[in-house]
């Protein structure tokens, strides 16, 4: 779907002699290309899906848009549509509140999971079900699975950088696509080399009169910028952005028939301020002359990374929840308060300044299936039904972590198994050189329970059980095969050495008539006392970000007996993906693959060079702050307790 150019040409000559030039120069015109985190031509865009359960569920059912419809769980709901959002109602309210406000609304329950079944399925009396059943996120997650591919279908292959920010939204860096059609439209202006071979040359301004936005909703501009103000390359290059998201709203629309919001802007703050300024079905362009007044008519804990805990603490120190208050606090004032680094980190992003990358690569870094027994369980039995839902749930988001192609797998996997006051753990690792299948997760899993069982007393009745995979790793094989190919110098030898350890740890500690099991690559192998440096280190803080009850004990003592060709190991196959764990193109073979990786490596340093030069050039002229920080997150403060990941505080503990 490409869309015709959407701008007046201006008549007179981009070179005429006279004319005013660009407040940009050539070198930050050739950043767009490399995704520079500091160019000021950035075009970042923030998609956001509309009541995004709620919308799954009528595509799923065939409901008409116009009729009001909440997603239900157990008595609350979790998504309002837009139709029912009229009326009033909104997560606050329960479902007898609802229907009473709009007795018309339909409310559909969650799909769950239910103790003793082997698949989630929606259920006319789940809500009564509480205690036997567990809500499933996998019919979302699998729409949000089709979204992304639609989206990553509709950008060109070879320039696009899409990160998954949650369940309904992703951030796209479209500034290389942007630069690449910008010099295709103005190639007078943008094709030459600058003059006097010098990349600090300011262009000629863009051969533009007036933008033609369409319906896009425009933030108003900052009062010193009129919109008589001759259009630059950063307006230019925000207009091309819209005109992409545009095309992926629609094309999303015609293909899965989801509506979605979208922000545009230079960074990940603004565009995510963007997609939710107009909802539904609306996008919104931060032109960078409108950020000012756009950013100072919000509270800042509606910002990114500021409505949690430290927006509390700023609030707090400020006695405001207001930008427009925080901004006449000196940098000083903020690094008092707050400390030097979040203090400088405030300073900027109530300025709408962030240079956090957009990020391809998927942060996950643990997951965790839970379930809270009201009443308690009391036997084994009851407790293994809940760990293959446990698995199972857990495995359909490893699926969507890449697992089935080896991109992404977790190495080790934890049970937490509360008894009263007490929590009992037990963690192992996972066995590496094959693909991961949910039974082997389920196996791991019995075996736990099985330990935890035999080894702790009494354990019954039980409110409480856990499952969690943590300590991910990017296609890497524990045979030493592809791995130690994939890294290099330090991170190699480490690899060697951790593997060597958990050989000699095994051997150690192995009684003879199990040693001949284990050389046969039978699962024991995997239950070696692992170091507890290294569990400790491995998952330590993982349990800590999933609040997890007590930090998991050290090692796995005496697994219990299994038939060795159950888990027979593929050992000697190793799974040879020759595939660029940052762009994903396959290459034909190790030497091949790692000639890219060098390609790689090299360009990250010229890049990181090329930063580096902008970022001294950018913080000499841009605040007062002292270090010019911008991360993604705020810096964390000594003793902060680790912020949970997305997705898990959303997590539905039944
Ligand atoms: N969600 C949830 N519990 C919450 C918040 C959200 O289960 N407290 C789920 C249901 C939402 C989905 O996550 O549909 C996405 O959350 P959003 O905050 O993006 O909200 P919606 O997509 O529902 O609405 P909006 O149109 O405002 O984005
Ligand atoms: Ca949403």
């Amino acid at each position: 779907m490409s869309s015709p150019p959407r701008f007046f040409r201006d008549s007179s000559p981009a070179g005429a002699p006279g004319r005013k030039r660009s407040q940009f120069t050539y070198r930050h015109f050739a950043q767009m290309a490399s995704y520079s985190t500091t160019c000021p031509l950035r075009v970042i865009a923030h998609i956001d899906l509309d009541a995004f359960y709620a919308q799954c569920e009528m595509v799923r059912l065939g409901i008409p848009e116009d009729k009001p419809l909440a997603v239900q769980q157990w008595q609350g709901l979790i998504a309002i549509n837009y139709s029912a959002r009229s009326f009033g109602i909104g997560r606050h309210c329960t479902v007898t509140e609802a229907k009473k406000m709009c007795p018309d609304l339909i409310a559909q329950h969650v799909a769950t999971w239910r103790e003793g079944d082997e698949k989630w399925a929606y259920r006319p009396d789940a809500a009564d079900h509480v205690g036997t059943d567990k809500v499933s996120l996998d019919p979302y997650r699998l729409e949000s699975r089709k979204i992304l591919a639609v989206i990553k279908d509709h950008l060109p292959s070879n320039l696009q950088k899409v990160e998954k920010a949650s369940i309904d939204e992703v951030f796209i860096d479209l500034s290389a696509q942007v630069h690449k059609i910008l010099l295709e439209r103005f190639p007078e202006e943008l094709a030459n080399l600058p003059p006097y071979d010098d990349p600090a040359e300011q262009l000629p301004m863009p051969s533009v009169s007036a933008l033609d936005w369409k319906a896009d909703a425009l933030v108003d501009l900052d009062d010193e910028h009129a919109e008589f103000t001759d259009p630059d390359w950063d307006d230019v290059a925000i207009l091309i952005g819209s005109e992409i998201v545009r095309d992926i709203r629609a094309v999303i629309k015609e293909k899965l028939h989801y509506t979605c919001s979208g922000g545009v802007a230079r960074n990940k703050l603004l565009s995510k301020l963007g997609s939710a300024y107009k909802k539904p079905n609306q996008q919104t362009i931060v032109r960078n002359r409108a950020i000012h007044k756009f950013l100072s008519g919000f509270k800042f804990t509606k910002i990114r990374n500021l409505g949690g805990k430290l927006g509390e603490e700023v609030s707090r120190a400020f006695n405001t929840e207001e930008v427009s208050e925080l901004l006449a606090a000196p940098v000083e004032q903020l690094k008092l308060k707050l400390g030097d680094d979040t203090g400088t980190w405030v300073f900027n992003t109530v300025r709408g300044v962030d240079n956090s990358e957009v990020n391809s690569r998927t942060q996950i870094k643990s997951m965790l299936s839970a379930k809270s027994f009201r009443p308690s369980i009391n036997t084994s039995e009851q407790a293994t039904k809940w760990l293959r839902i446990f698995a199972a749930d857990i495995f359909s988001r490893l699926v969507e972590e890449g697992v089935l192609e080896n991109k992404r797998r977790p190495r080790t996997i934890n049970l937490h198994f509360r008894h009263g006051t007490q929590t009992r753990s037990r963690q192992s690792p996972i066995p590496q050189g094959r693909l991961l299948e949910e039974e082997t997760m389920f196996d791991l899993a019995k075996i736990l329970l099985g330990q935890i069982i035999a080894h702790e007393g009494q354990v019954w009745p039980c409110s409480n059980i856990s499952l969690s995979v943590a300590g991910f790793e990017d296609g890497i094989t524990r045979n030493m095969g592809i791995g130690a190919f994939l890294l290099k110098g330090d991170e190699a030898q480490a690899l060697k050495e951790s593997a060597r350890m958990t050989t000699e740890a095994d051997v150690s500690r192995v009684r003879p008539a199990e040693k001949r099991r284990r050389t046969d690559g039978g699962i024991q192998r995997f239950f070696a006392k692992e170091t507890s440096r290294t569990l400790s280190k491995g998952l330590g803080s993982d349990s800590a970000a999933m609040g997890l009850g007590s930090p998991a004990k050290g090692g796995v003592p005496d697994a219990p007996e299994r038939p060795d060709e159950v888990y027979q190991d593929h050992a000697g196959t190793p799974i040879a993906v020759h595939v660029c764990s940052r762009c994903n193109i396959s290459l034909d073979g190790p030497e091949a693959l790692q000639s890219h990786e060098d390609w790689h490596f090299a360009k990250t340093l010229q890049d990181e060079e090329r930063e580096r030069v902008n970022l001294t050039l950018a913080s000499r002229e841009a605040t007062a702050a002292s270090s010019s920080r911008t991360a993604a997150a705020p810096p964390r403060r000594p003793g902060r307790p680790k912020k949970t990941e997305r997705g898990q505080s959303k997590l539905n503990f039944g």
